[in-house]
């Protein structure tokens, strides 16, 4: 999700994605499918840090290949988009929700990728410029903040124009359509 809100794509057809059934463990295999296919193209799977765990002995995969990939691990030590609707919607009853991390340096490092931790801002550019620019598979673990809400979204049994935002302009907005529809007037 952060991926598609915050990156804008260039070209077509260099954005994979499992689509809105937002599968995970989807990012890792095919991500090596990709560079397999354009092999001279920078192929990057951003991940987050459960979806990572589903498949990430492909890892070995990449490593025993010899595929390139890029490994943008954003991990919030949590499945986010789940302890999202347990904020919202269940009063932050976290069920299930904290998977135990391995040490995804130490793994990844064990497993012959090059590997790479940051926790701050400052430094994260050159973080990125290394990480990019590293020959062989890499992968760079980003410490990200935890409980922090991917928006807008819709909840369970709503309509998609009844998404929320907590933004105020854009809930402005929202209340003026919802009104003209309700008047009749479109
Ligand atoms: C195979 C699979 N199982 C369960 C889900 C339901 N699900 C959607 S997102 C999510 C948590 C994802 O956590 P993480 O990969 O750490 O990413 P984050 O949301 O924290 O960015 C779960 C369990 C799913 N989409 N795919």
């Amino acid at each position: 999700m952060w991926t598609a809100q915050h990156w804008t794509w260039k070209n077509p057809r260099t954005f994979i994605t499992s689509g809105g059934l937002g599968t995970m463990g989807y990012g890792l295999p095919s991500a090596i499918g990709a560079q397999v296919a354009k092999p001279q193209a920078l192929v990057i799977d951003i991940d987050g840090d459960a979806s990572f765990n589903m498949t990430l002995n492909e890892l070995s995969s990449a490593v025993q290949a010899g595929v390139p990939i890029k490994i943008l691990l954003l991990n919030n030590e949590e499945q986010g988009m789940v302890t999202q609707w347990q904020s919202l919607f269940y009063q932050n009853r976290y069920s299930h929700t904290h998977q135990l991390n391995p040490n995804f340096i130490k793994l990844a490092q064990a497993m012959g990728l090059k590997a790479m931790h940051v926790s701050k801002l400052a430094n994260l550019n050159k973080s990125l410029e290394e990480f990019v620019s590293t020959p062989g598979p890499v992968l760079l673990e980003v410490e990200v903040e935890k409980k922090v809400p991917v928006l807008p979204m819709v909840p369970a049994g709503k309509g998609l124009d009844e998404f929320i935002s907590f933004d105020p302009e854009v809930e402005k907005e929202q209340n003026r359509v919802r009104h003209q529809r309700t008047n009749g007037e479109f």
